[in-house]
């Protein structure tokens, strides 16, 4: 009798909580100046990651760039999905943007900056294509090996603190969504096989160069620098290809990069990470 009202209790809490969890809130308006201030891009992203400052590539590459940008901006951490029904997304002087890309391309216009500036046609080009090639194929084998492959080796190795219910939820989602992109149709040594073929297109064009263009980092080493964080950092060890990045000569010039961007961008790195959530991070 104990034993099946604790099972009926524990459903009731469940399925209240994916409820919640699966629920999308409408984005209210707010007012700048006087709900958070005016010239400032409210960046809505999700709590701090682990080991890295997000578990999500695009509020890393988002970050980054308003960072590499000096844009003025405030994190407002959470679960709130933004217009587009994703994370991250912002609010600036009473409008409000989804899609990393698409606000970037905003605040290029609006705040008249250009981090391409010194590209020529043929280079963005080549810029384009690598940001869809991690944005739109890469992030898919990152989700799929930590949410839907490994979603067992994700757990032990603690690197979320969601309920597991969330997580099963979380996993039945990415593999849906993957399966209708047509990538999630692959078998787990061939998605392992592709994130590695991307990471070495990637070192392969880097070479010696400081970042994907030259001396100077551009737009697309944002987005780059996000979808590898997660490699590096936000997927379990029996990730071959997070063994190959860590070990791999051939691919060191990953990690140097890496080190690179996250010195210039990131010196406050220590406050934006939970540490295994061990602490709380500061900012
Ligand atoms: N194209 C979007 C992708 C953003 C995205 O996929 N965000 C994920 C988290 S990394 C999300 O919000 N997922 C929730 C969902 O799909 O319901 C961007 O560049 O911002």
């Amino acid at each position: 009798m104990v034993w099946t009202s604790y099972i009926v209790a524990m459903i009731v809490v469940g399925a209240s909580g994916l409820y919640v969890w699966n629920k999308k809130k409408k984005v209210v308006r707010r007012e700048a100046g006087k709900d958070y201030p005016s010239d400032t891009v409210i960046l809505h992203q999700f709590p701090r990651g682990p080991y890295a400052p997000s578990m999500s590539a695009f509020c890393i590459k988002l970050e980054t760039f308003l960072r590499m940008a000096n844009v003025p901006y405030k994190n407002v951490h959470g679960y709130k999905t933004g217009p587009k029904g994703k994370i991250p997304w912002i609010e600036y002087n009473n409008e409000i943007f989804g899609d990393s890309e698409m606000i970037m391309a905003y605040l290029n216009e609006k705040l008249e900056i250009n981090l391409n500036k010194n590209l020529t046609p043929e280079q963005k080009a080549i810029a384009r294509a690598f940001q869809k090639l991690v944005d739109e194929h890469m992030y898919w084998t990152v989700l799929m090996e930590r949410w839907v492959f490994r979603r067992s080796d994700t757990i032990k190795a603690k690197l979320s603190k969601l309920p597991s219910i969330v997580l099963w939820e979380i996993g039945r989602r990415t593999k849906n969504m993957a399966h209708a992109h047509g990538i999630g149709r692959h078998s787990q040594p061939e998605m392992e096989k592709i994130l590695l073929e991307d990471l070495t297109a990637i070192s392969d064009f880097l070479g010696d160069k400081q970042f994907m263009f030259g001396d100077e980092p551009t737009q697309v080493d944002c987005a780059i620098f996000g979808h590898l964080i997660q490699v590096k950092h936000h997927v379990p060890d029996t990730v071959k290809a997070k063994q190959v990045l860590q070990d791999s000569e051939s691919l060191s010039n990953l990690n140097n990069y890496y080190e690179r961007l996250k010195q210039k961008y990131w010196p406050d790195w220590d406050e934006c990470i939970t540490d295994g959530f061990t602490k709380e991070a500061t900012k």
